[in-house]
C-alpha cells in the first residue's frame, strides 16, 4: 500500500499508447520530416485537414496507412457493404441479431427520462432530451478486427435515436475491409461506412470535407493518433472519454479457481498492450495462478503477444484484506473492475471509482465486450475517476424549458429586479417591471 508501489501500479496500468502516460507523450516521430511529439503532428494533421479537406485526408491515408484511394472509393459501397451480408455466415449473423436485441433492451431502459416539475403558482419547468443529429463511431483495425465495437457503439446511438451515424475505420483487412465488420454495419442498417483512420479520419468528422458531411459527436476507441485528434477536436464537436489500452483489475480470494483468473487476466493481456492486475489476500494463490497462466498460455492464439503484455504490464499482488483491496481499486480507478471474489457486493459498495465492474465467478470480462447490455467503450487510464463508459445518453442532449404564468411572474419579479441591479443591469431587471405596468 505504499505510494511507491501504487505509482507502480499506475504506471502498469497506463502503458506507453494512452494519452496519460508520460511515455507516450515524449517518444517522437518523424511523419513531417523532422522529429514532432504525437501532439505536434496530431495537430499538424488535423489542421490540414481543416483546410484542404477530403484531399489531405486521402494523402495520409496513403502515407500513413498504405492504401491509395480516390474520392470514389474512400467510403464503402453500398454494394460491397451487401455483398459483405450476403457472404456472412448465416449464424453469425443470427448472433450479432441475438447481441443487438439484448444491448438495444439495456441501452433504451437506462435513457434519460423527460422531467417536467409543476410551479406552485403555476406554470412548469422541464427537461427534455433529444438525440443528437448526427454522430461518428470510431472503429479500431490495427491489431484485431471489432465488430463488437461496431455494437458496442452504432446500438447506443440507435437506442438514444441519432438518425445519423458514419462509421470511420481504417483501410486495413482488420478496419474497413473486413467483411465481417462490413457485414455488422449492414445488419445494423448504418450505410454510412468510410475507409479512414486516425487523426485524419477524427478530423474530416469533426470538420466535414467532401463527401463527409460534418458530425455532432465523435465517440469510440482507437490509438495514440484517435484519441490525441478526439482530444483536439473537442469543442468544434462533442467527444465521448479518451480511451486508451485496455486493463483490467481481478479481486480474488480463496474461493477463485485459480483457472479462473488465470483466464481472465490473459483475457486482457491478449488485447497487447492490455494490462491485467490481480489483487488478493489470499497469498497461495498467487502461485496457483502462476502456474495456469503458463498452462493456459501454451495453447493460445495470441501467445507470444499475450506473454509480452503480462510481463511488461501485468503484476499480481498481495493485498492486507478486503478494505486495502477496495481502498486501492477505487484509487486507481481502473477500466474493468472483476470482483472475483467471495461477497462481491459487500466490495461493490466500497469501491466508486472503475469503468465497469463485474461480479463474481460467472461474469468474466468479456461477457461484457461482447454480448451483455453496457457498452465496452470504456475510461482507460485512471480516467474513470471522473468519466464514464459510453451509452445511449452520451448521444442525448438536453434542453431546459421554463414556462411562467403571469402569477408566478409576479411572485419571483421582485427577487429577479434585486439581483439584476445588484449585478448592474437594469435592462434585465425592465424585462420584469415592463410587464407589471
Ligand atoms: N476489452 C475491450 C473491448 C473488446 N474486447 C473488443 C474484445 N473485443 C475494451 O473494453
Ligand atoms: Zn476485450
Amino acid at each position: 500500500g505504499s505510494q511507491a508501489a501504487i505509482d507502480e501500479l499506475r504506471r502498469k496500468l497506463a502503458p506507453e499508447g494512452n494519452v496519460v502516460s508520460e511515455a507516450g507523450r515524449r517518444k517522437t516521430i518523424e511523419v513531417f520530416g523532422e522529429p514532432l511529439s504525437p501532439v505536434e503532428v496530431v495537430e499538424r494533421i488535423c489542421d490540414d485537414v481543416r483546410q484542404r479537406g477530403l484531399e489531405a485526408v486521402l494523402e495520409y491515408t496513403a502515407k500513413l496507412d498504405g492504401a491509395e484511394l480516390t474520392a470514389d472509393t474512400f467510403r464503402v459501397s453500398a454494394d460491397d457493404l451487401a455483398a459483405a451480408h450476403r457472404a456472412a455466415d448465416p449464424d453469425f449473423l443470427a448472433m450479432i441479431r441475438r447481441i443487438r436485441e439484448r444491448l438495444m433492451r439495456f441501452q433504451t431502459a437506462i435513457l434519460h427520462k423527460d422531467v417536467r416539475v409543476e410551479i406552485e403558482g403555476g406554470g412548469s419547468l422541464r427537461q427534455r432530451y433529444l438525440p443528437l443529429n448526427r454522430a461518428g463511431l470510431c472503429v479500431p483495425g490495427g491489431a484485431a478486427a471489432y465488430p463488437s465495437t461496431v455494437l458496442m457503439t452504432a446500438i447506443p446511438a440507435q437506442a438514444a435515436g441519432v438518425p445519423e451515424l458514419a462509421v470511420v475505420a481504417p483501410p486495413t483487412k482488420f478496419g474497413s475491409y473486413n467483411t465481417d465488420l462490413l457485414a455488422t454495419c449492414h445488419e445494423l442498417g448504418v450505410t454510412e461506412v468510410y475507409r479512414m483512420g486516425g487523426a485524419q479520419a477524427v478530423a474530416a468528422l469533426a470538420y466535414g470535407c467532401q463527401g463527409v458531411p460534418k458530425v455532432d459527436k465523435i465517440v469510440g476507441p482507437g490509438n495514440l493518433f484517435v484519441a490525441l485528434a478526439k482530444r483536439r477536436v473537442f469543442g468544434e464537436v462533442g467527444i465521448d472519454s479518451i480511451a486508451g489500452p485496455s486493463e483490467v483489475i481481478v479481486v480474488a480470494d480463496a474461493s477463485t479457481p485459480p483457472a479462473f483468473t488465470a483466464a481472465d487476466l490473459i483475457a486482457q493481456a491478449e488485447h497487447s498492450p492490455g494490462s491485467a492486475v490481480l489483487l488478493t489476500w489470499h497469498e497461495p494463490l498467487i502461485e496457483a495462478v502462476v502456474a495456469e497462466l503458463e498452462k493456459q498460455l501454451a495453447t493460445l492464439s495470441r501467445s507470444d503477444l499475450t506473454r509480452q503484455s503480462l510481463e511488461s504490464f501485468g503484476a499480481l499482488i498481495t493485498v492486507r484484506d478486503r478494505d486495502h483491496a477496495a481502498a486501492l481499486c477505487d484509487e486507481l480507478a481502473t477500466e474493468h473492475l472483476h470482483l472475483a471474489c467471495e461477497d462481491p457486493e459487500a466490495m461493490l459498495a466500497q469501491v466508486r471509482c472503475a469503468g465497469a465492474v463485474f461480479l463474481g465467478p460467472h461474469s468474466p470480462v468479456p461477457v461484457g465486450d461482447y454480448s451483455a447490455g453496457p457498452s465496452h467503450v470504456l475510461p482507460t487510464g485512471a480516467t474513470a475517476r471522473f468519466a464514464n463508459g459510453l451509452s445511449s445518453n452520451d448521444f442525448l442532449r438536453s434542453n431546459s424549458v421554463i414556462a411562467f404564468t403571469a402569477e408566478t411572474l409576479a411572485e419571483q419579479g421582485d427577487d429577479i429586479v434585486r439581483l439584476a441591479k445588484v449585478e448592474g443591469l437594469t435592462g434585465h431587471a425592465r424585462t420584469v417591471t415592463i410587464r407589471r405596468e
